[in-house]
């Protein structure tokens, strides 16, 4: 037995000219896959020195849903990608300490991009499948390792700036009698299995894909035609929720005011038009009536431009309080929603009131409220 050298792999389907067909799509992918989570990322920071806006309303659910869908067609660009240079990994080291040391930094820096780019794609493929196999937060790891990813792949692109040029100026030729498949046909397969893995995704966010999208299961379902992630009793609020006493809570300072169901239903209503757009890719448009945030504010004499604690009924979890910052509570579409497509909002929607804002990711879209707090 010997370890096989790279003239062992004969195969045209390896080598530069096909990876340097496959890598600018992958970057590409990668790069859009950055900027739209570094968004997300701050969207879901309480506090922003940059205030994110809150329009267009459907703004995050576009991004984000970007972010899924270029996340789930890096996979098979990464793995076309990987395989196209593997044997790269059998070759000799050279001699002389000199030469040595470059091919060692080169190989750990494509160690540190290969490793970084699978633990992005997987944690995020799992993510939105919603299944979380690990016990570290999600979102700190992924962000910090989309640095890494993205510093090595820089790195990378700038070590193999030429080569691609090169190999892209010259055609690839046909071939008269490929083994298996000839090179054409790889980078066909290739770009085929993009296409159906953006498909497969889109779905969750974009209505009339929903039927192809297989990979988007979640979409659609949910009372009200509205997906649900957490349900009423997974969040251990049905008692609560349910109570007839139910009173929301909205205090600045020492004002405070307790209003029932039926006092938020007393106020003037107002209905809009908003998605909600979850982190994990899906997203859906609900026609929301409520109560005005603003108008809420106003009742305990908030001054403008006040940031806004809101605490739902839930004890425990990562999502039972968020901050909605100034611009979202001053927003007029900005509602306590007490209904969703003309009906009461359905237990797992969260009744008997949550938060609606334009332009916010669904995670911080609060169900169940039981106050909201004016910060001083
Ligand atoms: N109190 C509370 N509100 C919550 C959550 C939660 O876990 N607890 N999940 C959020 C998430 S992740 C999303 S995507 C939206 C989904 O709203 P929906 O279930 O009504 O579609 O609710 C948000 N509101
Ligand atoms: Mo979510």
């Amino acid at each position: 037995m010997r370890a096989p050298a790279p003239a062992d792999f004969t195969s045209r389907l390896h080598g530069p000219a096909l990876a340097a067909r496959v890598g600018p799509a992958l970057g590409v992918c990668f790069a859009v896959c950055f900027v739209t989570g570094l968004l997300s990322h701050y969207a879901q920071q309480p506090s922003q020195p940059v205030p994110f806006p809150t329009s267009p309303a459907w703004g995050y659910r576009f991004t984000q849903g970007l972010h899924v869908v270029t996340g789930t067609v890096a996979v098979p660009l990464l793995l076309v990608k990987l395989w196209t240079v593997y044997p790269r990994l059998f070759h000799r080291p050279p001699r002389g300490l000199g030469r040595l040391l470059v091919t060692a930094l080169e190989r750990l820096s494509v160690l540190v991009l290969v490793a970084s780019a699978v633990f992005m794609l997987a944690t995020g493929l799992a993510n939105s499948a919603q299944w979380y196999p690990w016990s570290f937060s999600f979102r700190t790891t992924h962000y910090a390792v989309a640095w890494v990813a993205v510093g090595s792949l820089v790195l990378h692109v700038a070590v193999k700036l030429a080569v691609v040029r090169a190999e892209l100026g010259r055609p690839l030729e046909h071939e008269e009698r490929a083994s298996v498949l000839s090179r054409r046909g790889l980078l066909r397969t290739t770009w085929l299995a993009a296409g159906v893995a953006a498909l497969a995704t889109a779905g969750s966010a974009v209505p009339w894909l929903r039927d192809v999208s297989v990979l988007g299961v979640r979409s659609g379902d949910g009372p009200q035609d509205l997906p649900v992630n957490k349900s009423a009793v997974a969040a251990g609020v049905t008692a609560t929720a349910t109570a007839p006493d139910w009173a929301l809570t909205v205090r600045h300072g020492d004002r405070s005011a307790r209003l029932t169901r039926e006092d938020l239903l007393a106020l003037e209503q107002r209905t809009e038009e908003l998605p909600i757009a979850c982190v994990e890719g899906w997203s859906a448009s609900g026609t929301w009536t409520g109560v005005r945030v603003r108008d809420l504010l106003d009742l305990v004499d908030a001054p403008r431009g006040s940031e806004v604690v809101v605490r739902s009924l839930q004890e425990s979890g990562p999502y039972r309080t968020t901050v909605l910052q100034a611009g979202f509570a001053e927003d007029d579409r900005t509602l306590v929603a007490l209904a969703l497509d003309g009906e009461p909002l359905a237990l797992d929607h969260g009744f008997p009131a949550r938060l609606i804002a334009p332009n916010r990711p669904g995670v911080l879209q609060t169900k169940w409220l039981d106050r909201l707090e004016v910060a001083t």
